[in-house]
């Protein structure tokens, strides 16, 4: 072999006299599609039989080490060789290999790093076995080897968490065996050195005899069961690791075994969808260009929503101007940011130091003319229109030119507020989900005439929040709450016709929504609904049947959920978590609406209350996406996952729409018509979705 030699497009090899290096050079993340592991195999085949070698090092070109499996070959017929074949060639090749470790060593790439002899990180990397978050467990030797090296219980806490190790704590325990500092060639150079030298010990992992502890395994594999109840991946992730006492070829074939039935799941393609997801939302024309720079945000309001929002800009190390019309809103405002950023620091998402630093960047204000030099304002006031038309106009005279005026409407007219303003390029709505500086969903709601750079720099301030912006048009409720304000309708006809609030909370939780809507309800307050509801009383359509009354009933005896009390449920002053107690009384008045109104009750199985609830969602999901308020199905589906509690192992609504597909669905609707006509109506796209067997996945594919 030549001294330099590229093996494939993207694996690369040195021969410098007894040291051989092995380079990796796949952009982005040097993921381990075919060619890298047809590459490696080659380049360890060839050096094994290049006699002057005496040691091999591996490392990384780019900004990491491999984030692991190609994940857009998933799904995909496999192709040889595969990942576990190649590291076991590595693991078994004669001359000793060094890896060497930066930026991100995730599944995949960090399986390839146990399997070589030894491991030197460089400081600041960290390793991972993230596969259980794509519904997969580690499948190229990690539950293997990896309780070979630190035990059981690291192990087990590494494979069932996928987080990201700091390489300090992965030193502390045995997977990593140095850290340093420097480049990965030069590092890879010093490493093999020290391996010539004798000062770098190197071992075969697969001959460690890893520690077992049948107790620990079986508590591990309980308290998976109770924490993550639906998820498929997390028990054969303990089952693959309770395989390491075997011989690690036979461990080797469980933990195949488990990771191929892993692979089979619709679980696997909804987290995998949920990944691509995130990243496709802001892969958008619109996300891209020129932004404008964000240097001060003015927040207006501080109520629960405005404080939350300044606490999520502060925490982004951006300065705040939050402003208040009275002293007493300003103290509860300044009071609340204290509180998320100390329950941040007790949660251990902020340091004491970063919280300080935080707080030291909060300007509170009770003057509008304050904002004069900031470069952002998000008006975060009560949904009315006329109070936003008054602020925004006030704004237009106070901001200086070039600022951008955001409103966290969360369905109010955006075109409508910008035209208060003699500058309407520079509006846009900016919705975020309570509590702000939690939620993750930012609804980006680009107006009529809301400039280009406007509409990206949304998308720049949503990554610099750590949140995933969406871009909505504008409508009444944007993509989530339009969606969630009609299968929200569905849930009330459900209990209307014959369900008890309890049933459909059961039914959906088993389904895997953290909570059902009654409790959901309870917890954000009855009175909200209640308010809408008689808000939009007089433009009701006479043709939909009203849904509201048992709770307006419950709302007329001052139940508005936990912060009363009861509502659904009842909530003792001790109340904390857990399960609530039914509402006898919310029973009564159920009985009583439906006596009124000559309902007899149906029997509904939990079945047909997730297939009503669901269909009513992706009937509206689906209109979202015709008309255009959503730009792609995925959109709608990251709204759900990131800002409704929607569970992520299901994809969103519309990614769970084509596993039952169209044609079904479109029955299911004609089949609930019978009942009701006017709210079970097929939409257009799903019938011609049925008529010529295509998916909303397809959708996204056209972009
Ligand atoms: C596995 O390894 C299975 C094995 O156990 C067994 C096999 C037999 N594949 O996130 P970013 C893309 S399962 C393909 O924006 P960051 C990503 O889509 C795998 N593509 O950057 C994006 O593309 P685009 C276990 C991937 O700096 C671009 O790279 N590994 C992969 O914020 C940049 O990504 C994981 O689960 C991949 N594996 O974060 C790690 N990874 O530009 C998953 C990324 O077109 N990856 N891309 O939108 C991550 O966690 C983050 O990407 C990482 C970088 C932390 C690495």
């Amino acid at each position: 072999m030549a001294d330099g030699a590229q093996v494939n497009d993207v694996i690369s090899t040195e021969v410098l006299g007894e040291i051989a290096l092995i380079c990796i050079d796949n952009p982005p993340v040097n993921a381990t599609g075919l060619a890298v592991r047809e590459g490696l195999s080659q380049a360890f085949a060839d050096l094994n039989a290049t006699a002057e070698v005496k040691v091999i090092a591996l490392y990384c070109a780019g900004r990491t080490f491999t984030a692991g499996a190609d994940i857009r070959e998933f799904g995909k017929p496999p192709r040889q060789p595969s990942l576990p074949d190649v590291l076991n060639q590595i693991e078994q090749s004669a001359i000793p290999v060094v890896s060497v470790i930066h930026g991100t060593a995730l599944g995949g790439g960090f399986e390839i790093a146990l399997a070589t002899h030894a491991r030197v990180a460089i400081k600041g990397a960290k390793v991972g076995l993230p596969e259980v978050l794509l519904g997969l467990l580690p499948g190229a030797g990690g539950t293997q080897r990896l309780p070979r090296l630190t035990g059981l219980s690291f192990a087990l806490d590494v494979i069932l968490s996928g987080r990201q190790v700091p390489v300090a704590e992965a030193l502390d325990k045995g997977a990593v065996d140095r850290l340093v500092e420097g480049a990965p060639r030069d590092v890879a150079l010093a490493a093999a050195q020290q391996v010539i030298d004798g000062t770098l010990a190197t071992r075969r992992t697969d001959l460690i005899e890893a520690e077992y502890d049948r107790a620990v395994l079986d508590a591990t594999l309980a308290g998976v069961r109770q924490k993550t109840p639906h998820l498929f991946s997390p028990i054969k992730c303990v089952e693959a690791v309770a395989a390491c006492n075997l011989p690690i070829t036979e461990g080797l074939k469980v933990e195949r075994q488990a990771f191929l039935d892993c692979m089979e799941t619709p679980q696997r393609a909804g987290l995998i969808h949920a990944f691509f997801g995130e990243r496709a939302v802001s892969n958008i024309a619109e996300a891209k260009g020129p932004t404008r720079d964000i240097a001060k945000i003015g927040v207006i309001g501080g109520g629960t929503m405005g404080s939350g929002i300044a606490t999520s800009c502060l925490i982004a190390g951006i300065p705040v101007r939050l402003i208040e019309v009275a002293s007493e809103g300003l103290q509860r405002g300044i009071a609340t940011i204290t509180k998320n950023l100390d329950g941040a620091v007790s949660r251990g998402k902020l340091s004491s130091d970063k919280r300080d630093a935080a707080m030291a960047m909060l300007e509170p204000s009770l003057q509008m003319e304050s904002l004069s030099d900031v470069d952002l304002v998000i008006e975060a006031v009560f949904e009315q229109m006329d109070v936003k038309k008054e602020i925004f106009g006030k704004l237009d005279t106070i901001c200086k030119p070039g600022a951008i005026l955001a409103s966290n409407t969360s369905y109010l007219d955006v075109d409508e507020i910008a035209a208060s303003t003699s500058r309407p390029g520079d509006v846009l709505g900016l919705h975020f989900f309570s509590p702000a500086h939690v939620m993750r969903l930012l609804e980006i709601v680009q107006g009529k005439q809301t400039a280009a750079d406007v509409l990206a720099t949304g998308f720049a301030l949503a990554k610099r929040l750590k949140k995933v912006g969406v871009l909505a048009q504008v409508c009444d409720g944007f993509i989530g709450n339009r969606i969630l304000a009609h299968y929200g309708l569905c849930a009330a006809y459900l209990v209307l016709d014959g369900a008890s609030p309890q049933q459909v909370d059961r039914a959906l939780e088993d389904f895997g929504f953290a909570m059902g809507p009654h409790k959901v309800g309870d917890l954000a307050g009855l009175d909200i609904g209640w308010m809408t509801r008689k808000r939009k009383a007089e433009t009701r359509d006479p043709a939909q049947r009203y849904a509201g009354d048992i709770a307006d009933r419950i709302c007329e005896n001052g139940w508005f959920g936990r912060k009363t009390g009861q509502g659904y449920y009842l909530y003792d002053s001790g109340y904390d978590s857990g399960a609530p107690v039914p509402n006898p009384e919310v029973a009564e008045i159920i009985d009583a609406v439906r006596a009124d109104k000559g309902i007899t009750p149906q029997d509904f199985t939990d079945d047909d209350i997730v297939d009503r609830y669901m269909t009513a969602m992706i009937v509206e999901a689906a209109r979202v996406v015709e008309d255009g308020t959503a730009k792609r199905p995925v959109d709608v589906d990251m709204v759900f996952l990131f800002g409704y509690g929607f569970p992520r192992f299901r994809g969103g609504p519309l990614h769970y729409a084509d596993t039952i597909g169209a044609a079904a669905l479109v029955a299911r609707i004609e089949a609930y018509a019978a009942e009701d006509a006017h709210y079970w109506q097929v939409p257009d796209i799903l019938r011609k979705m049925a008529a010529d067997g295509s998916t909303f996945a397809d959708l996204n594919k056209e972009g």
